[in-house]
């Protein structure tokens, strides 16, 4: 069949809109229809040439919801109808990681995966003959995609898609680090460090958990509004601060903070935010993805001294099992993400959405097809 997509032919060059042909699903593989996207800061790292797994031409996206159209042999859990969240971190129930009921990080599709290629090893996409790549298992960038069985998360009728599609990433991630990585305990001191479309769930995810302190910290001062509007009670612009951020913070904190997250992916930021832990217990959480190249350091005397140095992906968040819950919390009103779609655009108009992102004038901008 024929699909539109949003194409990245080549590193730091705008989204192309192109036909491309897509083939049908194989045994234990599933079409979707994706009716609405996400575009995360990880799609911006990828096209910027950023990714050490990058491949082009690729078709990017990874947040997003649909609909199944057909079902490929040996499908069970979802059949044509059901409404889906495609998945980037997988969840097969059956291999040594998800077995050992320690991580969320299924392993049994990632080698292809991070070829950019389905569990078979082929791609389904191609352009004028030639083959385009899958993006972290989903390439949620084109109308229709192909996905593992396993990379599908059936999710209720009624949950909007172009707002269900951010917990395919940004409000899984944010909450998810909260809940499940950190398990932040009510009373507790946080710091979130970059208020963008994760950052901003990490804070509602404290809030939802009962954190009496939430300090958010980010270069732009738009971001506090933002902040406050989820639950963040104190902004440190470090634009702002005469002399060590760290040592602001841990004297804002009172000897620093029970938790604190990366959400900018910058390496300078992942060391202040362990340092900006307390002695003793603080844990730092890793979330933003780092540029090919770069390495994290400190001195070991933080860690000899009780800080704690974590990473989350997916928000810790088991695929399959935790997404449809997440959807749920934002029916039931727990969690909110209306107010964080910032921007609704159409496939042609994407190239926009990641200049909003880069001006730091989007939470998030959601493509609908
Ligand atoms: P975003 O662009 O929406 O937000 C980033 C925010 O960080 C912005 O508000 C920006 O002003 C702020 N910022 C940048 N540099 C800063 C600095 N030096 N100090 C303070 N603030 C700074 O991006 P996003 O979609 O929220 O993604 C954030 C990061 O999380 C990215 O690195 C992304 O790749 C990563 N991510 C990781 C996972 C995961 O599973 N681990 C999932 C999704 C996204
Ligand atoms: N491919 C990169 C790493 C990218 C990365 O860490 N991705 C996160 C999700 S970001 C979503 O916006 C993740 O889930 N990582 C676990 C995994 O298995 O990829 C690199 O550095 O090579
Ligand atoms: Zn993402």
């Amino acid at each position: 069949m024929k699909t539109r997509a949003a194409v990245a032919f080549e590193a730091k060059r705008p989204l192309e809109i192109v036909e491309l042909d897509l083939e049908g699903p194989k045994p234990g593989e599933v079409l979707v229809e994706i009716m609405a996207t996400g575009l995360c800061h990880t799609d911006a790292y990828t096209l910027d040439g950023l990714d050490s797994e990058g491949l082009f031409p690729s078709v990017l996206g990874h947040e997003g919801a649909g609909i199944v159209r057909e079902v490929g042999a040996g499908v069970t859990s979802v059949k044509p109808g059901d409404h889906v969240i495609p998945l980037y971190t997988p969840e097969c129930r059956q291999c040594k990681s998800c077995l050992s009921r320690k991580t969320n990080l299924c392993t049994s599709i990632r080698a292809t995966q991070g070829k950019g290629l389905m569990p078979d090893g082929t791609s389904r996409f191609s352009y004028k003959g030639r083959t385009i790549f899958h993006y972290m298992g989903c390439s949620t960038f084109s109308n229709f995609t192909v996905l593992p069985e396993i990379a599908v998360a059936k999710i209720r009728d009624d949950a909007p898609f172009d707002t269900a599609c951010y917990v395919g990433c940004g409000v899984t991630t944010g909450v998810g680090a909260v809940v499940n990585t950190a398990k932040v305990e009510p009373g507790s001191t946080v710091i979130v460090f970059g208020l963008g479309g994760i950052g901003l769930n990490v804070i509602q995810g404290a809030r939802l958990v009962g954190a009496k302190r939430i300090v958010g910290v980010d270069l732009n001062g738009d971001k506090e509004e933002w902040g406050r509007r989820f639950g963040m009670t104190d902004f440190v612009n470090p634009k702002d601060v005469d002399g060590d951020i760290v040592a602001h913070l841990v004297s804002l904190t009172e000897g620093g903070a029970d938790y604190t997250f990366d959400c900018t992916g910058n390496t300078t930021v992942m060391r202040q935010a362990l340092e900006a832990c307390h002695r003793g217990w603080g844990v730092s959480v890793v979330i933003g993805v780092a540029e090919a190249g770069k390495e994290i350091s400190t001195r070991p005397f933080q860690l000899v001294t009780g800080r704690v140095w974590k990473g989350s992906a997916f928000g810790g968040a088991r695929g399959r099992t935790d997404t449809p819950k997440i959807v749920d919390w934002y029916m039931d009103g727990k969690i909110e993400i209306d107010p964080m779609i910032t921007h609704r655009l159409t496939l042609e108009q994407i190239n926009e959405g990641f200049d909003l992102m880069h001006q730091g004038k989007s939470i998030r901008s959601v493509v609908i097809y």
